[in-house]
């Protein structure tokens, strides 16, 4: 039976260990530690190695979902995790001061892997105050001749998550065929 290797990157805060909680099968595997610094005020603890979970998809496929550490000290860890991934979930909290540039920042980090995959953004707390709406999104995406699957999350929930997982699979079937 298949096996999909998935990566969740993005924003301290954003909610990649939420989102891996919210849907993993098994009890999920965190590495998350106190918070020391900025983060602190927003957050008690944060991801310093990785996360893992995983669940099986209807037709019986497994998903491995691997979380990366969000804050750029621990950025040595992204390309470890992403190797021999399939395809990335980039999370974006819309609470931060310039969640487009965030974005944009995480697709440079990983654009060698994504030239060989496939790309879903999750944008999360879209309702603060000032948040960029999903158009603003998708052009900032278009501004740099980039198409990728754009959606509104709550990554606490996961029929939201796996709505992620969904589009991400649903791309690589495209981008496949
Ligand atoms: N109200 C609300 N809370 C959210 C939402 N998304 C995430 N959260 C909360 O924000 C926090 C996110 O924390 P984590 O899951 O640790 O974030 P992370 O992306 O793993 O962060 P790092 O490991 O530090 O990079 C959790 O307390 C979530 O419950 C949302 O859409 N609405
Ligand atoms: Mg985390």
């Amino acid at each position: 039976m298949a096996q999909l290797k998935f990566i969740i990157t993005g924003s301290p805060g954003a909610g990649k260990t939420t989102a891996i909680t919210a849907i993993s099968e098994t009890p999920p595997v965190r590495t998350d530690e106190a918070t020391t610094d900025s983060l602190a005020s927003s957050k008690s603890e944060t991801t310093v190695a990785m996360d893992f979970g995983e669940l099986t998809l209807e037709g019986g496929e497994k998903v491995f979902l691997y979380g990366t550490p969000g804050q750029r000290r621990f950025e040595f860890m992204w390309k470890i995790i992403a190797q021999g991934g399939l395809g990335l979930i980039v999370l974006v909290d819309c609470t931060r001061e310039d969640p487009l540039a965030d974005m944009e920042m995480y697709l440079e980090n990983f654009s060698d892997f994504i030239g060989e995959t496939s790309v879903v953004i999750g944008v999360t707390r879209s309702d603060a105050p000032g948040a960029p709406s999903l158009d603003d999104f998708y052009n900032r995406l278009q501004d740099s001749d980039r198409l990728f699957p754009i959606l509104d999350v709550d990554p606490r929930e996961a029929d939201d998550v796996s709505l992620l997982i969904n589009a991400l699979i649903s791309s690589l079937e495209y981008t496949t065929t």
